[in-house]
């Protein structure tokens, strides 16, 4: 048995592109529902709020793999080419990887997930400004 490719995982370019925007729109979602109990948009519930985290947890690992050499046409919205920038982009990957990880045990409370998003959406921001054209 031989290491199969990430590639291999998608038949076309814009296969991997949907899969990427798919996980990436998730987070987004459960983001947004964070984000208004943190303004207070919404009333702070902790379970639903422990959810949230922990599926933009898990989904935080996820799109990375879709980020296969030449899937940046269509409406991939890439821009600042992540490929020639693979270090810069890995780095911001764990970056984001580590503060969701961080948004389960902060969850619990109102207090340290208004921090918590906040250093969330600020990994989120950070990749998006380099390598997100919209
Ligand atoms: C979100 C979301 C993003 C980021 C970004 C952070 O909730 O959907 O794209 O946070 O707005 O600046």
């Amino acid at each position: 048995l031989i290491a199969t490719p990430a590639a291999a995982q998608f038949a076309k370019a814009e296969d991997a592109v949907k899969y990427r925007q798919s996980a990436l729109t998730v987070m987004s979602n459960h983001m947004g529902r964070l984000a208004a109990m943190a303004k207070g948009d919404k009333p702070f519930d902790a379970a639903a709020a422990k959810s949230s985290a922990q599926l933009i947890s898990t989904m935080s690992t996820l799109p990375w793999e879709a980020f296969v050499p030449g899937s940046d046409g269509g409406n991939a919205n890439v821009k600042g080419d992540p490929w020639k920038n693979a270090a810069d982009f890995k780095a911001l990957q764990e970056r984001l990887i580590g503060e969701t990880g961080k948004l389960v045990n902060a969850a619990g409370s109102l207090n340290s997930l208004r921090t918590q998003v906040g250093a969330t959406g600020a990994a989120c921001k950070a990749c998006h400004d380099k390598y997100r054209d919209i």
